[in-house]
């Protein structure tokens, strides 16, 4: 018999503080008993919307999907209209779970349906890419469940565990690993509200998740970094984690922190191990079941391909989109350029597209954001860029030319029209973007700030 997908919920071992979020805490029991009452109030649909805040009552409606096998989509909490009224049209999405529907943790419901099949979407996630609009990526529960299982393998992760994050619950790191993670081996979960270092510091775990940016500011707060020094395991990922910050973490807390490699379409495919050896700029071995080639190496380096159990089902409704993605073939193409060394331990060296920004570990395309800011009645023409940037990895800085608007009002346009993160931090007012003998915009010709 397959395991459950949220295999702790059914079985033994439970406390009051199995899951506490932003200071609330809840047992397993009252998960369960929450998240059935809601799937039995949304059993039928074809997907469901959750604002996504860092809350129980957020893992509860995310957990009633599961159980009901209706589809879920996180909302990120701070989407202003444009971002959220795309995202409930494109994905159909009947019920805002929380607004629609109510989620509380004092109700006792008792789901008993059969677990969906391991084929059947769990949840339909939100990723931009270089143009246009955030496409949605349908993820089976067979996907997450060879996720984390590879990921229980690779990080010797055990009920005995304490995870500690603060991370937003609308994306994989978040969600999958760090909420259904939590769900399926059965450890307590702690979530800081916020990822900041004293938080981390103060939450006691055995097991802790980041960003590069939450990592590297753990690393400026020294008292903070020390108190790490009992974990058990520190896990950097969603972007490359900067080699001063990965020695700053060895020398602060006496370990080396493990480092693994992912995409929303892909979930985790490939991680340094916590039996194994951990360097610098390097994110590992393909989790189990995994396999990974490189395309068009020039010198060893080329565009990493993927394939294997963790992979998603395609793009909700852009069948094209789907098919671009993947070669003729079968492999997924990441995007990112990767070099794998002589002992197959896999480096990420780059992306192929300038116009897909990481920030702060937040996907964000440069397309999505000219146009947020071409729907401002001031601005004619919009370029956007990801600059490196020590904090953030790279921000995100829009070449504007617009007439009678100043830099703080467009980026506040740009943060109330899509998520605050995609706000560009920094605007340069210019007559005429460069543009090619055919008027294509030449980013490579922007001048410098
Ligand atoms: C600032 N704020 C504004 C604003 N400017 N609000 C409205 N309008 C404006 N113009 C407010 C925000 O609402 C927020 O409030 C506060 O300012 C801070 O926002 P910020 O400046 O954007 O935060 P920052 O310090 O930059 O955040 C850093 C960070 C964040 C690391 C905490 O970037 C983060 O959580 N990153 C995680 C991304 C992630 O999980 N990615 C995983 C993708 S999955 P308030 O009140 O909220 O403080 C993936 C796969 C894989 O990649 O491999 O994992
Ligand atoms: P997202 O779709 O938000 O999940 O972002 C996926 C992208 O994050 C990947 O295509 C990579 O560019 C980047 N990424 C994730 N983990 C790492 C890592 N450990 N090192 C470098 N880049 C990473």
């Amino acid at each position: 018999m397959t395991v459950p997908l949220l295999a702790s919920l059914a079985g033994p071992g439970d406390r009051p503080d199995a899951l506490t979020i932003a200071g609330q805490s809840c047992s397993r029991e009252q998960l369960r008993g929450a998240a059935s009452a809601v799937a039995s109030r949304i059993a039928g649909a074809k997907s469901v919307a959750v604002r996504a805040t860092p809350s129980v009552e957020t893992v509860a409606a995310v957990v009633g999907g599961l159980l009901a096998g209706v589809p879920v989509v996180p909302l990120p909490p701070d989407a202003g209209p444009a971002e959220r009224e795309h995202i409930l049209r494109d994905s159909g999405a009947e019920l805002v779970l929380g607004e629609d529907v109510p989620v509380d943790m004092r109700e006792q419901g008792s789901w008993t349906g059969a677990e969906p099949g391991p084929a059947s979407t769990a949840l339909v996630l939100y990723t931009s890419g270089t143009t246009g609009a955030p496409k949605g990526a349908l993820i089976p529960r067979a996907a997450i469940a060879a996720c984390l299982d590879g990921l229980v393998d690779a990080w010797q992760w055990t009920p005995e565990d304490t995870l500690v994050h603060g991370l937003p619950l609308f994306h994989v790191h978040g969600l999958v690993l760090g909420v259904l993670g939590a769900l399926r081996t059965g450890c307590r979960l702690v979530h800081t509200g916020r990822p900041t270092p004293e938080a981390y510091a103060a939450a006691g775990g055995s097991l802790y998740f980041g960003v590069p940016t939450v990592w590297s500011r753990v690393v400026r707060d020294p008292a903070a970094a020390r108190a790490l020094s009992g974990a058990r395991l520190l896990v950097s990922g969603s972007a490359a984690l900067p080699a001063p910050v990965f020695r700053g973490l060895e020398e602060l807390t006496g370990q080396r922190p493990v480092e693994r490699y992912g995409m929303t379409e892909t979930l985790i495919t490939v991680s340094a191990r916590a039996d194994g050896e951990r360097r610098p700029g390097a994110v590992g071995l393909p989790l189990p079941g995994v396999r990974t080639r490189l395309a068009a190496t020039e010198s060893g380096i080329g565009e990493l391909e993927v394939s294997g159990p963790t992979l998603f089902a395609g793009y909700l409704g852009r069948p094209e989109a789907t098919s671009a993605a993947y070669t003729a073939d079968g492999w997924f193409r990441t995007g990112d350029i990767a070099a794998v060394d002589e002992d197959g331990t896999h480096r990420i060296v780059g992306r192929a597209s300038t116009d897909l920004i990481k920030s702060g570990g937040y996907r964000i395309g440069a397309g999505e954001v000219e146009n947020a800011l071409l729907d401002h009645p001031a601005v004619s023409e919009a370029a956007v860029v990801g600059v490196a940037h020590e904090d953030l990895g790279q921000e995100v800085v829009a070449y504007v030319v617009a007439d009678g608007v100043g830099e703080r009002e467009l980026i506040d346009f740009v943060a109330g029209h899509l998520s605050v993160h995609k706000r560009p931090r920094r605007i340069r007012f210019l007559d005429a973007l460069p543009r090619n003998a055919m008027g294509k915009p030449q980013k490579k010709l922007l001048p410098p700030l």
